[in-house]
């Protein structure tokens, strides 16, 4: 194999550019090639990529999105495989061998690789979340191959006395828990069952002469209008002989030179009048630049340049009047967070794009929400991920990668190692504001019956249960706050289990007694947690996700192909039983994925509006789940494809400050007017039945004040539950007049009228792309109104009441050329199925 001229070309084109003494990093993700252990056959290979992203690109497989075709492609993760490349360095660094260094950085390899440079085996990697830097300049030569020999995670614990002689819990593929390797990839209740293998991240060769910057992590102490204090640590990468010292620029301002004498250094820099990072709603999120130079006498010897917010971050769990609360402090000020889960985009992570980052994050924040959890079963995001919360002002509650089984100890020392690589890459991102140790590790292990159902030994469970206390009491918060001192951590999520009434008087808690409790969405108006991370029901994707997950089959609602979507225990059962009470049956597969919206809508929004109406007890809601990892029947609010499911639609106006919610639970009618930001709004509201004059009021809905409206005070409760007329619910923020209608009977129960619903559309950009202005008109109040169209794209609302007499204005935009958008646009509402029965 011949060395690629382009990287000794490359690397001598970057030789003349930097000083002689700085360190010189050189991409070595070019020229990759791979094949399985046992062929001999090379194939051109895309890096960072895993097996399974470059048998895709070349053909080779056929996509595991498409119908029933994940499970032919589960051979690939029971093979052994192998990637190289070569790579050239030049004359001049070889023949320096006295001061010359080199490591190479592998930022991810998945899982278990054992890596060659120029055939000796240089390290033996054994955790997908670590990153490695071996030494290798005793290696270098002027043509060097480097090559990586992947064995499978099956393979691998095969011989493992908890694969051979005892269990412990899985969900999916019986390795996952003995791997420090994404656990989804092993199967889970909204995703298919893909173990990659390969380099999922960049790889790096760092040739340096002296020292460099290895990491540097900055973290707020005091922050408040007059004075942010900012904790410094520096950590070189070698050992130093004589003493250095370190530059620093904070937003280009040179603040006092730092002396270094050793490899680990920390101190503070005072700051006045900071500019202050806020979340969403309270203030702007403010970034700092920093850059540091680090200098030997006069000489620049490397340079770090980074962003911090300059905030502080508090959990409080207290025992207070109701119980015990967990609620997050920024800046001091007591938050309301609202948001969702976030899982990963794909079992294909090399191909999730920066624009598929951005564009998700984007549509979380569209629909008002403020903080993300990053849940414990996937990955530690890419840094692009937390640069875009920290820019937007999303919070993030960050887990570590553990969930949903119990662990042994033979792999703490990895741990260790993996809890500080993580949190030392992440320590500069403002927005993650918690740290949380798993995802339902203890609760699981408390209620749900494993010990019986792995029969695992008593002497078994007392190890692991002592592991887990170690793990998660000790080892995990120790390393963390080793770096970080003092951040928010929490050992697992929930802290409080669902299946008694009291316990949602404290701590964390995922709801799930609406879904796998089966209780009706009523129960979200009385089950009100302090900190609510999860909660959630399932709906069916959008018609265009079933349409590209049926490939060439006819789109029939009872097709076999949709079980390959439904991962969970509970069937589809579920979605049908809660749909039954408010919506007419579906009578084919639009009507079940537009109506199964409508539900998880309903059950969703029920518990956004008491969540956010009860901020002196809860003071977080985060449903489950954001984002689907393929095109799925889910919990999801948005498709695989980034359509917005009807949930994502309706959760915009539930998050919105202020929201307007229609409260029935206390036997009245009230109006209630949520405001969780730190702004005053003048609110003016129309209210009444349709087709009486509407009642006008005008209030100040105050910063963080939860206003309740008497209305209609004048009928028993035995009377307006059977009123068939809709309420007309209007309000006005300064920001245009939003509206909907609630109904007091169940809605198919409605003496609903057909509606003549009437729409013009004013294209406002063409080639490239596509926008219109949409405006929809009807004669008869019209429920859950529907756009549809055949070009991929975004209405900027979606799923609303059209009430008559109110034009409806919304936009449409996409990407693709859409020059027939008129001719494939459909307009569907609830009113037309109901009367279509
Ligand atoms: C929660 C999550 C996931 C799961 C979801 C739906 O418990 O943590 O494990 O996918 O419920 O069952």
């Amino acid at each position: 194999m011949k060395v690629h001229l382009l990287n000794i070309l490359g690397f001598c084109l970057l030789c003349a550019t930097i000083a002689k003494s700085q360190k010189t990093v050189i991409d070595l993700n070019q020229n990759w090639e791979f094949k399985k252990q046992v062929d001999t056959n090379w194939q051109a290979a895309i890096v960072p990529g895993t097996v399974q992203s470059n048998l895709l690109d070349l053909g080779q497989i056929p996509h595991p999105h498409i119908a029933n075709n994940e499970d032919s492609i589960r051979w690939i993760q029971d093979h052994q495989w192998e990637f190289r490349t070569t790579f050239g360095v030049s004359q001049e660094k070889i023949n320096n061998t006295e001061n010359q260094k080199a490591i190479l950085h592998f930022y991810g390899l998945d899982t278990y690789a054992k890596v060659f440079l120029n055939d000796t085996l240089i390290l033996e990697a054994d955790n997908m979340f670590r990153e490695w830097k071996p030494d290798i300049m005793h290696l270098l030569k002027l043509e060097n191959e480097l090559r990586i020999v992947f064995t499978s995670p099956k393979e691998k614990h095969r011989h493992h006395e908890f694969i051979t002689e005892k269990q412990l819990p899985h969900d999916g593929a019986p390795p996952r828990p003995l791997t420090r390797k994404a656990a989804y990839q092993f199967g889970w209740d909204w995703g298919p069952k893909i173990v990659t293998i390969g380099v999922w991240r960049p790889i790096n060769l760092v040739l340096y002469e002296q020292n460099y910057i290895e990491d540097v992590v900055i973290q707020t102490m005091t922050a408040n209008k007059n004075m942010g204090v900012l904790k410094t640590q520096i950590k070189l990468k070698e050992n130093i002989s004589n003493e250095l010292t370190a530059h620093v620029y904070l937003d280009t301002k040179k603040v006092i030179p730092h002396s270094i004498t050793r490899q680990d250094s920390s101190y503070e820099l005072t700051i006045t009048e900071p500019r202050i990072w806020w979340p969403r709603g309270f203030g702007r999120a403010d970034l700092t630049d920093v850059k540091i130079d680090l200098l030997d006498g006069d000489e620049i010897i490397d340079s770090w340049t980074g962003k911090t917010g300059i905030r502080t971050t508090e959990i409080r769990r207290d025992i207070d009047s109701i119980g015990t609360s967990f609620y997050f402090k920024i800046n001091d000020k007591p938050i309301f967070c609202k948001g969702a889960n976030y899982i990963p985009q794909s079992h294909f992570l090399t191909k999730v794009t920066k624009e598929d980052y951005r564009r998700l994050l984007k549509d979380l924040v569209a629909a008002n929400m403020n903080m993300v959890r990053v849940w414990g079963g996937g990955i530690y995001e890419e840094d692009y991920f937390y640069e875009l919360c920290d820019s937007l002002g999303i919070m993030v509650w960050q887990d570590f990668m553990f969930a949903n089984t119990m662990y042994i100890d033979e792999l703490n020392d990895n741990i260790k190692n993996e809890i500080k690589d993580n949190v030392t890459r992440l320590a500069n991102h403002s927005s993650i504001v918690h740290w949380c140790g798993n995802n339902e590790v203890d609760m699981a292990w408390q209620n749900w019956g494993w010990q019986k159902q792995y029969e695992i030994k008593r002497k078994d469970q007392k190890a692991l249960k002592a592991n887990y206390d170690y793990l998660f009491l000790k080892l995990i918060p120790t390393a963390l706050h080793s770096i970080l001192p003092g951040v928010p951590y929490s050992s697992t999520s929930p802290l409080s289990n669902w299946g008694k009434i009291e316990n949602f008087d404290h701590h964390s808690m995922h709801n799930w007694g609406v879904f796998h409790g089966e209780e009706p969405f009523e129960e979200y108006a009385v089950k009100i947690g302090r900190f609510v991370s999860e909660y959630g029901f399932q709906s069916y994707p959008g018609m265009a996700s079933l349409e590209y997950l049926f490939g060439d089959q006819p789109l029939e609602s009872d097709h076999p192909i949709l079980d390959t979507r439904q991962k969970s225990y509970k069937g589809n059962r579920l979605i049908h039983q809660h749909m039954e009470p408010y919506f007419p049956e579906p009578k084919n597969i639009q009507e079940l994925s537009y109506l199964s919206q409508l539900t998880q809508a309903l059950g969703i929004k029920t518990a956004v509006q008491h969540h956010r109406s009860n901020p002196e007890r809860c003071m977080g809601t985060l449903y489950w789940q954001l984002n689907d990892v393929w095109p799925a029947i889910s919990w999801s609010s948005i498709d695989h494809n980034g359509e917005w499911r009807a949930l994502h639609y309706h959760l915009k106006y539930a998050f919105d400050d202020p929201a307007v919610f229609v409260d029935t639970t206390n036997n009245k009618i009230e109006l209630v007017v949520v405001n969780g930001v730190k702004k005053d709004f003048d609110v003016m509201l129309e209210y009444g039945l349709y087709g009486s004059e509407l009642i006008r009021d005008t209030l100040i809905s105050n910063a963080g004040s939860v206003m309740k409206i008497p209305i209609i005070e004048d009928l028993p409760k035995t009377e307006w539950c059977k009123i068939e007329t809709p309420l007309v619910v209007k309000w006005h923020d300064g920001s245009g007049w939003q509206n909907f209608l609630h109904s007091f009977v169940p809605i198919k129960k409605m003496n609903l009228e057909n509606p003549e619903i009437k729409y013009e559309i004013k294209p406002i950009k063409g080639v490239p792309g596509y926008e219109a202005l949409i405006f929809i008109d009807t004669d008869v109040p019209t429920y859950d109104v529907f756009l549809d169209n055949d070009c991929a794209g975004h209405f900027s609302d979606n799923y609303f009441d059209l009430i008559p007499g109110k034009t409806k204005i919304l936009t449409f935009n996409t990407d693709e050329n859409c020059s027939d958008f008129e001719s494939g646009f459909t307009i569907l509402s609830l009113n037309d199925i109901i009367l279509r029965q």
